[in-house]
């Protein structure tokens, strides 16, 4: 017994304390209380020591080996803790997690920008119902009985007298009905007609436009359809109007602008025409004004009406009207 129990206890509650890891506090443990450890030999010797000794040595030796067996324990656990605080950190340095961020779909957003270029013009938006009465899809637009549009083949019938409506007049006539001119609006939505092949899907998108006021001419009609489509497509986009015919338009024509592929020349995308079609439109039919109430000798007005994945596609340059329905986010992600 060369070294006293206290200066024991000293070094080995320094060295746990120095200790860097649980490897390191379990050696010291087994250097002072192991089996053969430097406390355990001293607790032996006592035994050699007189008599009147024994008690307070082996109180001493017992009482150090307690604490050093405490001072192990804390410094486990003291370790165990600061591993779960490490484990539980935050790193700051890490890049962050991106969530991936949804868009418009690139119809919806040719719907909006249409819409909005009417609006600066001082047009309102109306909708409403996308399952009609056979009234307002078709009677009140002056489409007769045996119309084909109104077969089986061409609309999708709910009932006898309910249908999805075919276009979005209705929002119109139910409009007109409402209030009384002058009147301004533009009509989005879906519609709906029983086709379906390369270049017709069952439900499409149109926006339709109304205007009605005293002295409507069909110069006026020409005039807000080149300022749109010069806002649509560019400046120089050249137009034209062709006779063609509407039940519910008279006169009504069909607009074409300049092939934005080919300038004129003629190409692919507007067989070789330099046209492209891009809207119907006409004054408003007498009878469609006397079936919502409007007095013809005071009002006069015109509408017109447009598919909006035509002109998306035109836009885009897009040939294929189906990948608007596919989903594939790689294509949506191009536009
Ligand atoms: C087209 C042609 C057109 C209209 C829609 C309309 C609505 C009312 C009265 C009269 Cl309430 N007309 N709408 C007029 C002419 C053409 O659309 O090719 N659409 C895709």
């Amino acid at each position: 017994m060369n070294k006293s129990i206290e200066q024991i206890r000293t070094e080995a509650l320094e060295e746990i304390e120095k200790a860097g890891d649980t490897e390191q506090i379990k050696a010291v443990s087994v250097r002072y209380i192991g089996r053969k450890g430097i406390v355990t030999q001293y607790l032996r010797d006592i035994a050699a020591l007189p008599a009147s000794q024994r008690p307070e040595a082996g109180k001493k030796a017992n009482q150090t080996k307690k604490a050093i067996e405490k001072a192990v324990e804390k410094a486990l656990s003291k370790l165990a803790l600061s591993a779960k605080d490490a484990a539980d950190a935050i790193d700051v340095s890490l890049p962050g997690r991106v969530s991936p961020r949804g868009s418009l779909h690139p119809v919806t957003r040719i719907t909006k920008r249409i819409c909005h270029i009417f609006e600066r013009m001082g047009f309102d938006i109306a909708e409403g119902p996308e399952v009609e009465t056979d009234y307002y899809n078709f009677e009140a637009l002056n489409i007769p009985k045996n119309h084909p549009a109104r077969d089986m083949q061409d609309t999708f019938y709910i009932s006898e007298n309910i249908v999805l409506r075919t276009h979005t007049s209705p929002i119109q006539v139910r409009f007109m009905e409402a209030s009384t001119p002058p009147i301004r609006i533009v009509a989005p939505g879906k519609v709906y007609r029983c086709d379906s092949d390369l270049t017709h899907t069952p439900m499409f998108h149109q926006v339709e436009g109304l205007l009605v006021d005293e002295n409507v001419s069909f110069g006026d009609l020409k005039g807000l359809l080149t300022l749109f489509v010069q806002q649509m497509f560019d400046e120089e986009t050249g137009l034209r109007f062709r006779p063609s015919f509407f039940p519910f338009t008279e006169p009504s024509a069909e607009v074409d602008i300049q092939c934005v592929m080919c300038r004129g020349e003629g190409c692919k995308v507007c067989s070789g025409t330099g046209w492209l079609e891009v809207m119907g439109c006409g004054m408003v039919h007498p009878a469609v004004f006397e079936n919502v109430g409007y007095d013809t000798s005071t009002y006069s007005g015109f509408a017109f009406g447009m598919g909006v994945e035509r002109i998306a596609m035109l836009k885009y340059g897009i040939n294929d009207l189906r990948m608007f329905f596919e989903s594939d986010i790689r294509f949506l992600r191009q536009l």
